[in-house]
Formats: structure tokens, C-alpha cells, sequence
């Protein structure tokens, strides 16, 4: 389809003025918003990536890209929520794991969770062990996710869950982890149990966690 080429073509040019005029296009020839988030924006992040790492693009070509991205979504973001109706279904603590600034997909999973009736709290970017302690005993969640999109930092996952269980508050959470480099195998490593690979399949595993409809 010739409007998600532009699509992915304007975010991997990092082209976030005219980012949102295109996705209104793609709406009104009826492409379906997922299809839109899946097959252009993030499949393009994927190319920007490949790129910064084969030394193709640089730095703030990546910031432009993300720019794009952020934009696009923040666009995405309200005509993507649930309806009002559905029926509070848990409460969920997420947060990109700390030494690591990523949160493009930590941000789409939270709008994916809220739209399946999810209250999210939020904690932000590089979140430190004890912030998200200090989160499971305000909001008492029945899921605290985790984002990750660096190797380096993913090595920290034993340590944030060590603090959780350290603080006792391990018992009857569920876990969940994602992020590009992440697998089901490593989530399994760490007894984490929910691993999903995008988004809507991360809001489709929290929504069976609790056991909900
Ligand atoms: Co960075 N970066 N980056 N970066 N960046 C990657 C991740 C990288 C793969 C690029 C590359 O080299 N090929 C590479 C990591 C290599 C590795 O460790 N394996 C990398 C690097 C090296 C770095 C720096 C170290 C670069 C440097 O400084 N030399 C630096 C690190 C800074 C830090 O964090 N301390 C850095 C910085 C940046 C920017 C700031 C420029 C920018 C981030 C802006 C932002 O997020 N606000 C950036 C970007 C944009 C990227 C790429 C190009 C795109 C990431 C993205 O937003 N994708 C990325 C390349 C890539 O991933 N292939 C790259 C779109 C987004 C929708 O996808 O985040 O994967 P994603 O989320 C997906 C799924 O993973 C899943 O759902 C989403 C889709 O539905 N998901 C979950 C995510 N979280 C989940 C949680 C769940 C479930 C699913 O919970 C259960």
C-alpha cells in the first residue's frame, strides 16, 4: 500500500512535520491503526536501527527518526484507547529498566494496556531498583512490567527483581519483560512470567494474567 511506504519512508527520514498529514491519510483510506504502527512506523525504527548500526545513519538521524515516531504516536495514541466502557481490569507498574533511555515501545505497550482497561502507572525511563519497590507498595499492581531495549541493561533484570523479592513483595505479582532484544527465553531465565514481542500481544498477556475477558 503505497501510503504505509510514505509512512515508513517519512519516519526513517526522520520527517516528523509531516508524520501526522500522512497518517491522517492512511486513516482515511481506511488502513487499520494497527497496521499503520506495525507495519510502517516500527518496521521503519527497525531500518533505523539496522542502519545506526551498520554506520549508515548517526545520532540525531536516530533522534529525528524517534521524533517522527513520537509524533506519530502522540497523533495514534487518543483514537487507540478503549471505550470508555470497558471495565477496569487491574493495575499495571511499567518501566523501561534502569541505564536505559529507550521508552518509543515501553510508551505503545502502556497505550495498549490502558485501551484492554488496564490503569497504568507509569515510572518513566533509566527507573532505579527501588523506584519501582517503592511503586508496587503505593499501587499494590497486579503486573509490573519491564522494558528493555539495550543488552547492556537488560543484564539488570536479576538485580531489579532481587529488590523486589528482597522488599518481599515478589509473591502473587506477575511479571512481564519485552524489548527488541528480548526472548521468551530469557524471560523464562528470571522466572518472569509474561514475555510478548509487540505491544498488543504484551496488553493480550496481561489481559489472561488477570484472568479477565
Ligand atoms: Co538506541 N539502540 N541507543 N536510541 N535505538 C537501539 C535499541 C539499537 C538496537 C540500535 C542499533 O545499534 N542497531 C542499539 C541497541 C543494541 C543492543 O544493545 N542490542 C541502540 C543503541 C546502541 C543505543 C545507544 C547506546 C547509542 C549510543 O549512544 N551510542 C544509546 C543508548 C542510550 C541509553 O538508553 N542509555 C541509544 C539512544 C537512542 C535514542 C535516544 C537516539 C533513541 C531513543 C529515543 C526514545 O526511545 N525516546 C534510540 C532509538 C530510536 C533506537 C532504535 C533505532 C529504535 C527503537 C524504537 O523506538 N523502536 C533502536 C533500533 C531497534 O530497536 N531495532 C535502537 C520502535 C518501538 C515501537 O519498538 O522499542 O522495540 P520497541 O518496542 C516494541 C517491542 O520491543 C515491544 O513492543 C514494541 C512494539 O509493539 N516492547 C515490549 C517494548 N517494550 C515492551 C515491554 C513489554 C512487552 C513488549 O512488557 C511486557
Amino acid at each position: 500500500m503505497a501510503i504505509l511506504q510514505e509512512i515508513y519512508d517519512a519516519t526513517v527520514k526522520g520527517n516528523y512535520k509531516d508524520i501526522v498529514e500522512l497518517i491522517k491519510k492512511a486513516i482515511n483510506e481506511k488502513v487499520p491503526l494497527e497496521t499503520i504502527i506495525n507495519d510502517a512506523l516500527s518496521k521503519a525504527m527497525i531500518e533505523v536501527g539496522d542502519k545506526f548500526g551498520a554506520g549508515e545513519l548517526y545520532m540525531p538521524d536516530m533522534l529525528l527518526a524517534a521524533k517522527a515516531m513520537k509524533e506519530a504516536m502522540g497523533y495514534l495514541k487518543p483514537l487507540l484507547k478503549g471505550s470508555e466502557h470497558i471495565a477496569e481490569k487491574g493495575t499495571i507498574v511499567i518501566g523501561t529498566v534502569k541505564g536505559d533511555l529507550h521508552d518509543i515501545g515501553k510508551n505503545l505497550v502502556i497505550t495498549m494496556a490502558e485501551g484492554q482497561g488496564f490503569k497504568v502507572m507509569d515510572l518513566g525511563i533509566d527507573v532505579d531498583y527501588s523506584k519501582f519497590v517503592d511503586a508496587i507498595k503505593e499501587y499494590k499492581p497486579n503486573i509490573v512490567a519491564f522494558s528493555g531495549l539495550l543488552t547492556t541493561t537488560l543484564a539488570n533484570i536479576p538485580d531489579h527483581i532481587k529488590a523486589i523479592e528482597d522488599a518481599d513483595l515478589r509473591k502473587g505479582l506477575v511479571l512481564a519483560v519485552g524489548g527488541a532484544p528480548v526472548t521468551r527465553h530469557f524471560a523464562d531465565m528470571y522466572g518472569i512470567e509474561i514475555y510478548a514481542p509487540d505491544a498488543s500481544g504484551a496488553a493480550k498477556e496481561f489481559v489472561k494474567a488477570v484472568g479477565a475477558k
